[in-house]
């Protein structure tokens, strides 16, 4: 067994263990099949398409239409703001030389991390973090202080560093916190920050949570104002930082510490100077891929389907926002938006009879099997086919590796995991949740988004990590399992009312008789689970790239903020429009002092 989750201190069945995921014996096996009502009728000659009845999700039209994405323009692009840039980078560097206390480096790589600017100064980070673990981890000069304590700790491990849970011993006593330190509520919030970097079995952290978290609720019941502090404990308790991608939360963030006291000018106006040119790189990416997607036709031929570049752009962007990654946003752009179609095409709108022929022309990768599919499935295969075979000749031109073999069963392994939940849906089959969930990690897509995602900017790629990725590696796999858990909660209702297959929570529920909210919260459980093992893969050696670690990581993150208040892939709430607007529309106005 390779990944199996713990039960998550919920009071529910212990979670079934994932086992290897062997797609071929899933698809092929008809066990727990059961021959039920099927609701599309299926005429037996596929190409006269006029007599199938066809479900539609109705979903609404892209909220940025093409010519708005054209007309995106920012002044940040040009010259003129490299060199303002370069001299605020210069007086920041200095800072990082100069300051000695260690609370006030800590404080300050803090600071650069949550604005957005780490990416810059990554040397100056690791030598002071280095200097500081040396140096008997910066002392035992903060025993008394919890707020240094937790944030040390933090910082120590984001960066790989080897550093005990056992830190937090002497703010304990008889195995629990020390009850007067819930008045610390600084102290409180990095506790519970740095209890997100826990890995399985760390019973020191799982109580730091469980204590900080209690307590910061507390906190921000009893002031109801919203002064910095309750705001900013608010936001922790929504989702804490190792859960958040860096691009919105530096957007957030910058706005909060312009009005802090101890603000620095300096940090502030790199911040925001590097955020809006940043921005500028990101608008051309995404006029660039969006010119593509129009190209092909896609989104008006099959209307039935959602057309979700801007979107998809952004999932991209939460994975890799750094500007020389403009390449390897664009391709996942692609990729994500290709799948998002396809997606449609085995939930809503394809026969199963449909769905078998596509699922084997996939499969197949070849264009002249295509002759028996209908028009729109056409227009799709030779879409992808086209593309990716494209992306595939990049890298052979680039690098002489021949990679079409693993793009091409990547795509396979996701139709056949989309055709079993297909087959599954019109025969009213209710899976076990770990039954679901061996194949619902695949139709997640979250294997087909790495695999794209490795070779889009590995270079050299190696054979060793081509092996590893062929046979599903841990990182993928739990990044798949929160990208799944994330979607379900956020999407399941829906996807319930139009008629889809069970997804997590009605499995739970079908299997324990729980109830949905039950369902929901042991789902959050095992979310918060498979972040600890997902933490272990980032010390574990293996022949990734941190980079790759880096974006399957940020997969999972991404998933948590897109459905943190429901469907904000396919449904376009005004959440997700607003988080678009203020990434790759509106610039931040400029600092003035
Ligand atoms: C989510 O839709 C969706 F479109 C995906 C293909 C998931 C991840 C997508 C990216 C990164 P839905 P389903 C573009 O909730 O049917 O319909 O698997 O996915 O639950
Ligand atoms: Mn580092
Ligand atoms: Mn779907
Ligand atoms: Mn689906
Ligand atoms: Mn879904």
């Amino acid at each position: 067994l390779l990944v199996s989750l713990p039960t998550c201190n919920f009071p529910v069945a212990a979670f079934p263990s994932i086992a290897p995921i062997h797609l071929k014996s899933l698809v092929t096996s008809r066990s727990g099949f059961v021959s039920g009502p099927v609701q599309c009728k299926v005429s037996s000659k596929i190409s006269s398409s006029t007599d199938i009845v066809r479900r539609s999700a109705d979903y609404q039209p892209p909220i940025w239409d093409y010519d708005y994405i054209q007309s995106l323009r920012s002044e940040y692009l040009g010259e003129v703001y490299t060199g303002q840039v370069n001299k605020l980078k210069e007086q920041v560097r200095m800072m990082l030389h100069k300051v000695m206390d260690p609370l006030e480096q800590l404080e300050l790589i803090d600071t650069l991390q949550r604005l957005g600017l780490s990416y810059h100064f990554e040397s100056e980070t690791e030598r002071i973090l280095e200097g500081l673990y040396n140096n008997n981890h910066g002392g035992d000069l903060w025993k008394e202080n919890l707020y240094a304590t937790a944030l040390k700790f933090r910082l120590f491990r984001q960066h790989g560093y080897c550093v005990s849970e056992e830190v937090f011993n002497s703010f304990m006593e008889r195995g629990s916190f020390k009850a007067c330190l819930c008045d610390d509520t600084k102290g409180m919030l990095a506790l519970y920050e740095a209890s997100f970097l826990s890995i399985e079995g760390e019973n020191i952290l799982d109580e730091a949570r469980d204590f900080s978290k209690k307590h910061l609720q507390e906190f921000v019941k009893q002031n109801k104002d919203q002064n910095l502090s309750t705001v900013a404990v608010s936001h922790a308790l929504e989702l804490p930082l190792h859960w958040r991608i860096q691009r919105v939360e530096a957007r957030w963030f910058i706005d909060v510490y312009r009005s802090k006291e101890d603000m620095n000018p300096t940090l502030l106006k790199l911040a925001e100077l590097d955020f809006n040119m940043v921005q500028a790189t990101h608008q051309e990416d995404l006029k660039q891929v969006s010119r593509w997607w129009r190209s092909t036709g896609i989104a008006e031929k099959l209307s039935f389907a959602r057309d979700r570049l801007t979107e998809s752009f952004f999932w991209t962007v939460g994975c890799t926002f750094h500007p020389h990654f403009g390449y390897c946003r664009r391709i996942s752009t692609k990729v994500n938006v290709l799948i998002t179609v396809l997606d449609d095409i085995y939930d809503v709108y394809g026969t199963v009879d449909e769905l078998e022929l596509f699922t084997d022309v996939v499969e197949r990768w070849d264009i002249n099997a295509m002759d028996g599919l209908p028009n729109y499935m056409k227009m799709c295969f030779l879409a992808l086919h086209n593309s990716v075979n494209e992306m595939a000749f990049d890298i052979l031109k680039e690098q002489e590796f021949h990679v079409i073999r693993y793009f091409k069963k990547t795509w396979a392994d996701l139709c056949k995991a989309y055709l079993l939940e297909a087959k599954w849906y019109h025969s009213g089959y209710t899976p076990r949740l770990q039954e679901y969930l061996e194949n619902a990690c695949f139709s997640i897509a979250a294997p087909t988004i790495l695999l794209h995602a490795y070779f889009s900017y590995t270079n050299p790629i190696t054979k060793e990590a081509l092996d590893c990725l062929e046979e599903y590696p841990n990182i993928v796999r739990l990044s798949s399992m929160i990208l799944r858990l994330a979607d379900d909660l956020g999407t399941s209702t829906d996807e319930l009312k139009r008629g889809d297959v069970p997804k997590s929570i009605q499995c739970y529920m079908n299997e324990t008789g729980a109830n949905e909210e039950d369902a929901r919260e042991y789902i959050r459980c095992l979310i918060s689970a498979t972040w600890k093992k997902m933490n272990e893969e980032r010390v574990t050696t293996s022949p990734f790239s941190e980079t790759f670690i880096e974006i399957a990581f940020n997969l999972g993150r991404m998933a948590q903020c897109i459905y943190q208040y429901g469907d904000g892939h396919g449904v376009g709430n005004h959440e997700t429009k607003d988080r678009l607007l203020s990434l790759f529309v509106q610039p931040i106005p400029p600092y003035k002092d």
